[in-house]
């Protein structure tokens, strides 16, 4: 007699992803789920990333939840970019609304997930001891969750303190009157830098490579503004969703060289100026595809870091030169140039001498020492696999992922493994995540997730699992669509693992956009899940 398992899902994780996959299993599929999270509350990365500054820079009212007609129409956003405390706050009103705290464990972190391949279910272990079984597991552990390893030897000597931004200290850090030390430039980093030196005594950042950061262009959002995108919101969604990027931003033209400088100029100045995603995504379709188009676009970047930053020697070592525009993460910013300008703050370029240790009294590179009371690592994640990997999955025949995934990830649609049956990956690495805004991706993951479990059970089957053969096929899609992009030129990314040492270096996410993602996933569902196997 087969045994029951414990509960039909256990779901992992308490963001976007993992409250709305406990949502939709439990209440409205009336499955019975088990959800953990290694945080005390819900939150995910919003719950762990409070460093100052620390803000979403996709616009609140697409960065939120579609699948609920009243709560996209409740929540009252106060800020076009919603800052970490309000969007946590939004992510603790849905855990309240749709009463998903009582199916969460908190405080508990999974440590271990085996599939019994005799009994077709997971067993899945917790640190606190535990164990549950399932029949299925949906992952909603996130993507940029595990930080990288520190490189700095010498950490541990270090007589301040070091904080990451990606575990800051809920009661926060009071840097008044401290030399401060922030270590990377990326989108993190280029939203902390200019709130530490508005509060350091002194601020020294180590940049190793300089970021094409363009203007966020926050504010508070008025009742008109608002009342006017709500009343207007199932409009505005669907225009979402067919937007490449999953917000309703203007399509772009599509050619930067088919068009004159001043047109070419006017039409950066305006994305540039307007603030957020659009000058990445809304100026010309051809920036990402062809170099001489992207010089357009970095060359304009560059010329307006030239105009910001006072001291023509540090400009130039803040203008990116190692990779086109776009091709790692666009970052974006609030004051991040001008806080150049201020006495208080100084650039160190660790890309030419880098960091060679952490010392008691700060950090030390190939040729200077710097004095520091309190170092800020804004280092980066080992982004997309990394929080898979480190869960202990195991699946078919013993076999780990780690085994699995020893040469780069094997998915299909990023959202299942071949041999690990009964596992969704809810925006998995080769899924379109990355250039998706992350909510809405999440909903189509979790509601293709809900939808083949109820396949799967409607079926009297008990195995849903992707086939080595639609695996491969969508591996060579996602490397092969990637190549039709310049993202493999930038030569450290977390794109392509290439910023972790040692991580095998390839496409890790879906570039081809959110609706021809979306369209052939639905080919897939309306083909009786076609690559997939359901015994
Ligand atoms: O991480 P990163 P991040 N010595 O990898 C540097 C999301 N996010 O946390 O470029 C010296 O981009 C590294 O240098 P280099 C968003 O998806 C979202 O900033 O590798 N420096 C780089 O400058 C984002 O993209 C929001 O040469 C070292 C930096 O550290 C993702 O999180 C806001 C180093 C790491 O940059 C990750 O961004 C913020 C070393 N040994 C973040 N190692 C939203 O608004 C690394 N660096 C939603």
């Amino acid at each position: 007699m087969p045994h029951t398992p414990d509960v039909d899902v256990v779901v992992v994780g308490a963001g976007f992803a993992g409250l709305y996959s406990t949502h939709r299993l439990r209440n409205l599929l009336g499955l019975t789920v088990q959800s953990f999270d290694a945080g005390s509350g819900p939150g995910g990365t919003w719950y762990w990333n409070r460093y100052p500054g620390a803000r979403c820079d996709i616009e609140s009212v697409w960065y939120s939840y579609s699948f609920d007609e009243d709560l996209q129409r409740e929540w009252r956003w106060s800020e076009r970019f919603a800052g970490q405390a309000e969007i946590l706050r939004y992510l603790e009103h849905v855990a309240d609304r749709f009463d998903l705290r009582r199916s969460y464990r908190w405080n508990t972190r999974v440590t271990s997930a085996v599939w019994n391949d005799d009994e077709h279910h997971w067993t899945v272990s917790t640190d606190d001891g535990a164990t549950t079984t399932a029949r299925f597991v949906v992952s909603c552990a996130g993507n940029l969750n595990v930080p990288k390893e520190n490189e700095f030897p010498g950490q541990e000597t270090f007589a301040g303190e070091v904080h990451r931004t990606s575990a800051w200290p809920h009661e926060g850090v009071d840097l008044t009157g401290k030399r401060v030390g922030v270590i990377g430039t990326g989108a993190t980093g280029i939203q902390l830098i200019p709130r530490v030196a508005e509060q350091a005594a002194h601020l020294t950042v180590f940049q190793r490579t300089p970021n094409f950061a363009c203007p966020l262009g926050n504010r508070a959002v008025d009742d008109e503004e608002f009342e006017e995108i709500t009343s207007n919101y199932p409009e505005l969604r669907r225009r979402s969703r067919a937007n490449f990027g999953g917000a309703p931003y203007p399509d772009p033209m599509p050619s930067a060289l088919a068009v004159s400088d001043e047109v070419r100029d006017a039409e950066y100045a305006k994305y540039y100026d307007g603030g957020g995603f659009r000058m990445l995504l809304s100026a010309f379709a051809d920036v990402i595809l062809d170099k001489r188009a992207n010089d357009t676009a970095s060359d304009y970047i560059r010329d307006r870091i030239r105009e910001r930053v006072e001291d023509p020697r540090t400009a130039e070592l803040l203008c990116p030169t190692d990779h086109p525009y776009g091709t790692k993460r666009a970052p974006f910013e609030t004051g991040y140039y001008e806080a150049f300008n201020r006495d208080d703050v100084d650039l160190v370029d660790v890309g030419s001498a880098p960091i060679t240790a952490i010392t008691p009294t700060g950090v030390r590179t190939a040729v200077g020492e710097y004095e520091l009371d309190v170092i800020v690592l804004a280092t980066g994640f080992d982004a997309f696999t990394g929080s898979l990997l480190k869960m202990g999955y195991v699946g078919r025949g013993g076999t780990s992922l780690n085994e699995k995934w020893e040469h780069g990830p094997s998915t299909y649609l990023g959202i299942a493994v071949p041999g690990f049956p009964n596992l969704f990956t809810i925006t998995g690495p080769q899924s379109p995540v990355a250039l998706y805004n992350n909510p809405l991706a999440i909903e189509d993951h979790v509601e293709f997730a809900s939808r083949a479990i109820e396949h799967t059970r409607s079926r009297g089957a008990t195995v849903f699992e992707a086939t080595e053969d639609a695996a491969a096929e969508w591996g060579r899609m996602t490397v092969g669509v990637g190549d039709l992009t310049l993202l493999p030129l930038a030569p450290s990314s977390f794109y392509t693992g290439s910023n972790v040492p040692g991580k095998p270096r390839v496409m890790l996410f879906f570039a081809g956009g959110a609706p021809l993602y979306r369209a052939m996933c639905d080919q897939v569902e309306g083909t009786g899940y076609g690559g997939f196997a359901v015994d």
